[in-house]
């Protein structure tokens, strides 16, 4: 990973909205595996979990069923006609009590691990919130782009040394990110395929979310929803770095970022308060 207070991360301030990015990051694994993208996040294997038990049930309830018909199938295959004689009140409630069974069993299961997910992490913006070194990302998504705001030294959005990057996010590992999301022009579906992070870009309202980021490393942020023609080329870089290099960047960012402010340049001052909940 490039400690990055050099000039090319600065650089990538002043890029054009849709410029087209080479990809971001060179996919890790085969276009037919079946398996979910390498997870860089410190809370992610906890959807890889509820994922895992989700198709284990599946695999079950398949093979249970594919097995009572092939039995079915056997069982009666020199039968020219079987009536079918509705059954006792017996069987009936036997069967109505195992479904009601599996169904409280499986779907019961994934709803709790789910409820569970939500309250803890994804919903839990008090981690964020309390932790002091939480860095704060303001986004707006454009077709057909990210753009990212930094408050800069002074930890306050709106002020002269806002570091702008366009699908360029950079962020410290080991620690949250606390992420509000806009859209100017049409919803657009922020993702971090390796974070399990998605999230809706919708006009009018600011979306937030947050994350951690496990390790080091360089991965992408892509557009999960079709907004036009040019979606397919939506994407950005998400880079974690260690939290001195980090620092250094944003420093080296922001201090350009004051020198360059221009006070006319109505487009470039998007951005709101940070919006606590
Ligand atoms: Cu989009």
């Amino acid at each position: 990973m490039p400690a990055s207070s050099d000039s090319t991360a600065v650089a990538s301030t002043s890029a054009p909205p849709d410029a087209q990015t080479p990809l971001a990051v060179e996919p890790s694994r085969g276009a037919w595996s079946l398996s979910p993208p390498e997870n860089a996040s410190a809370t992610g294997d906890r959807i890889d979990a509820l994922l895992a038990r989700s198709h284990g049930f599946d695999f079950a309830l398949a093979a249970v069923m594919l097995g009572w018909l092939l039995v079915a199938v056997l069982r009666f295959r020199g039968a020219r006609k079987v009536a079918p004689d509705g059954g006792t009140r017996r069987s009936r409630a036997w069967v109505l009590g195992l479904a009601l069974g599996v169904f409280g069993v499986v779907d019961g299961t994934l709803f709790l691990g789910s409820e569970g997910y939500l309250r803890d992490v994804l919903w839990n913006l008090r981690v964020p919130a309390e932790d002091p070194r939480t860095v704060r990302i303001e986004i707006n998504a454009h077709q057909w782009s990210w753009e990212a705001r930094y408050a800069g030294a002074d930890g306050t959005f709106g002020t002269k040394d806002d570091v702008v990057t366009w699908n360029d996010l950079r962020i410290p590992a080991g620690v949250p990110v606390w992420v509000q999301l806009v859209s100017t022009d049409v919803v657009h579906g922020f993702s971090l395929p390796a974070f399990r992070v998605k999230l809706d870009a919708i006009p009018g309202r600011v979306n937030q979310t947050w994350f951690q980021a496990a390790r080091e490393g360089a991965w992408e942020a892509a557009c999960y929803q079709h907004c036009g023609t040019s979606h397919y080329r939506m994407r950005g870089m998400l880079t974690a770095m260690s939290p001195e290099a980090y620092a250094a960047w944003l420093r080296e960012a922001g201090r350009q970022a004051a020198q360059t402010y221009d006070a006319d340049d109505t487009a470039a001052h998007w951005g709101w308060a940070w919006r606590t909940p």
